[in-house]
């Protein structure tokens, strides 16, 4: 196939990776601007390349005219969680939205490949405006914790060098690695509650401060400068303390001032 035609086929398919990463990323956005933990941690996306779809082809028969229907990974979502209860939620987040429909799914979490790897696949279906109009192509959305994450980075740079053929005693290395994947996400699982709580107040802290900032950069439009002065190096003085309350009672106050700001401009 010619190149430009090979330009026309994947065109859809990088509109389908940017509209998705747009997508998920604002589901980690909306959590955290609402102070919730987000079961998604990051999430990347890929257009498979043509070598990497050549290859597939040839190891999986499928022919040119073939490929959009066969090849379903062309356009790869893939979802990192810091925990494997994430996961579920991710999945279900998924199942629910009206915007892409779930045609398969494969759970290797339950069902561990033999290689060791594990991982959560769905297979949707996303329709994607090009200037032909409408169409619907398959995209695979990976989901897996950031250990198991690791794990397959690691196993697919080696798969990269041996092909098919790893030597026993590297494959058996690798399963090993995995087992202990399986006891680091459980441990990580274990004090779930305890990180996501730090986390959290972490995240709370950070929007306050940001907040705070941001009406102090304001006043100085409609302050005088001694006053916004004060103002900030009161805030200084509450940020050292390091307590919240103080932080929230410092925040509300400082609401109150710069609403008396914007009334009296409104005069
Ligand atoms: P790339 O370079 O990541 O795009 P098959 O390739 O026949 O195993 P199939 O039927 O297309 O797979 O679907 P499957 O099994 O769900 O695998 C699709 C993708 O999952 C693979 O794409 C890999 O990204 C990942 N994957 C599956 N098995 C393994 C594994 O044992 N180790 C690692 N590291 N990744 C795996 P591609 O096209 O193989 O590769």
């Amino acid at each position: 196939m010619e190149i430009q035609l090979w330009r026309e086929l994947l065109d859809p398919y990088q509109l389908a990776v940017d509209e998705l990463l747009v997508k998920f990323n604002h589901i980690i956005t909306e959590h955290r601007n609402r102070g919730l933990y987000s079961p998604i941690e990051f999430v990347d996306g890929r257009v498979k390349s043509i070598e990497s779809i050549l290859e597939k082809m040839c190891r999986k028969d499928v022919s040119m005219n073939d490929i959009e229907e066969k090849i379903e990974d062309i356009a790869g979502i893939r979802i990192t969680c810091q925990f494997v209860e994430d996961i579920d939620r991710v999945v279900n987040i998924i199942k629910q939205r009206t915007d892409m429909k779930v045609k398969q799914e494969k759970d290797y979490i339950n069902h561990m490949k033999a290689s060791g790897y594990r991982s959560y696949h769905m297979i949707i279906v996303y329709p994607v405006n090009t200037i032909e109009g409408c169409r619907e192509i398959n995209a695979e959305i990976q989901i897996r914790t950031m250990a198991m994450n690791f794990w397959a980075t690691i196993e697919h740079s080696l798969q990269y060098k041996y092909k098919e053929n790893i030597p026993d005693y590297i494959q058996q290395k690798l399963m090993h690695a995995s087992e202990a994947i399986i006891e680091i996400d459980k441990a990580m699982s274990d004090v779930r509650d305890e990180i996501m709580d730090a986390q959290n107040s972490h995240r709370k802290k950070e929007n306050l401060v940001k907040d705070i900032l941001n009406n102090i950069q304001n006043l100085y439009k409609v302050a005088s400068k001694r006053e916004v002065t004060r103002i900030q190096d009161e805030f200084y003085k509450v940020y050292q303390m390091d307590d919240m309350m103080q932080l929230q009672h410092f925040s509300k106050q400082l609401d109150i001032i710069s609403e008396g700001y914007r009334a009296q401009s409104l005069q």
